[in-house]
């Protein structure tokens, strides 16, 4: 009988504690269109229950959750072949997530690098929710017999976690959980602050000249690229020490397809003037079909609902089987019907 391959599961997921910025759009929603392939099968959640463990406005998150799934949509993917959904839809990421904090000890979650950083960010609220937020994660991928998990580079301990959590489940109840593998482009999985070209850019960020939002105008792009912070040197080219103009190059890279030999030799004898407004119009033009696609979605709020309930069904009866399969596992009455 011939050997029929299942198609291999691929989960992402965005918070939507913010207007997105090309980081997330580099780092990680560009990169999914590749998995509409038939040999995947994707679902891509609005992490609407890991927002919350920051300080959010209500009417804000509401807001910011239909345009995170309309961005989905505008960046590319098709609803059709990608089922997408907002996780607070589907009970089951929660309720994994209890069971897992059995099974995570709280030194590994002590040595996550995100905690750290958003604790100090966030000092008058560092609650329980910020600290367990990895285990919610790993119930987010698990849930779905995840195998690829398509990031940007900062989640790549959470991932290596959500591994070590389930290959301990698994040796304690058998093959309950796949093993999921973080996916990471050779480029663009880092994008940096263009204000301080050593930290990460985050949509968080108080200094809006940071990032550069996926649906800025192109004013605000080409300023934001203007004032981005370089170095004394005037040369165009990546190299240790010039995080700033390394962050420029990598995001033109990543707009272009250019290698950075390219880039060094398109721009050579030319400053970094030159250079910045080449990144500018480049980022505006790439991101203007986006912006476009994304009002008019934005504009028919009936659509995302369809989308966002057909995707929570689809994800509920997914989920349900891997819960239901774990439940069993640790040794909890079933329902009676
Ligand atoms: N600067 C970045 N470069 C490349 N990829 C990035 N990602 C985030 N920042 C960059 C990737 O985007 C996806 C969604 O991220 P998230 O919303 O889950 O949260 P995050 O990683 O904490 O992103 P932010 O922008 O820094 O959000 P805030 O400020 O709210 O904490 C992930 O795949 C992430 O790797």
């Amino acid at each position: 009988m011939e050997n029929i391959q299942q198609p291999k599961r691929v989960f992402s997921g965005v918070q939507p504690s913010g207007v997105l910025t090309i980081g997330n759009y580099l780092g990680a929603i560009k990169n999914w269109k590749k998995f509409e392939a038939d040999e995947f099968d994707s679902i891509y959640c609005v992490v609407d229950m890991h927002a919350i463990t920051v300080r959010q406005v209500p009417a804000e998150l509401r807001r910011r959750t239909y345009e995170i799934l309309a961005l989905y949509i505008a960046c590319g993917l098709d609803p059709q072949k990608n089922t997408m959904f907002v996780q607070s839809h589907v009970p089951a990421h929660a309720e994994l997530s209890w069971i897992l904090n059995c099974y995570t000890m709280f030194g590994e979650l002590s040595r996550m690098t995100q905690f750290k950083d958003k604790s100090q960010k966030n000092a008058s609220n560092v609650n329980a929710g910020l600290f367990d937020y990895p285990v919610l994660m790993a119930s987010d991928i698990l849930l779905y017999q995840t195998a690829i998990v398509p990031v940007g580079s900062d989640q790549k301990q959470h991932i290596e976690l959500a591994r070590d959590i389930a290959m301990r489940f698994n040796q304690v109840y058998g093959d309950v959980f796949t093993i999921p593998e973080g996916y990471m482009e050779k480029n663009g999985t880092k994008i940096m602050s263009l204000q301080e070209p050593t930290k990460k850019m985050s949509k968080s960020d108080e200094n809006e000249n940071a990032s550069v939002g996926i649906l800025d105008e192109r004013d605000a792009i080409m300023r934001k690229f203007k004032r981005a912070v370089t170095d004394s040197d005037t040369v165009v080219r990546f190299a240790d020490g010039k995080d700033g103009i390394n962050n420029l190059m990598t995001i033109y890279s990543c707009f272009t397809g250019k290698s950075m030999s390219e880039i060094e030799s398109e721009f050579e004898g030319k400053g970094y003037g030159d250079f910045k407004l080449a990144v500018g119009e480049t980022v505006a033009d790439g991101l203007q079909p986006v912006r476009e696609r994304f009002n008019q979605l934005m504009a028919d709020k009936a659509y995302l609902e369809s989308i966002m309930k057909e995707g929570a069904e689809k994800a509920n009866y997914f989920a349900n089987k891997t819960l239901s399969k774990v439940y069993k596992k640790v040794g909890f009455v079933p329902k009676i019907r």
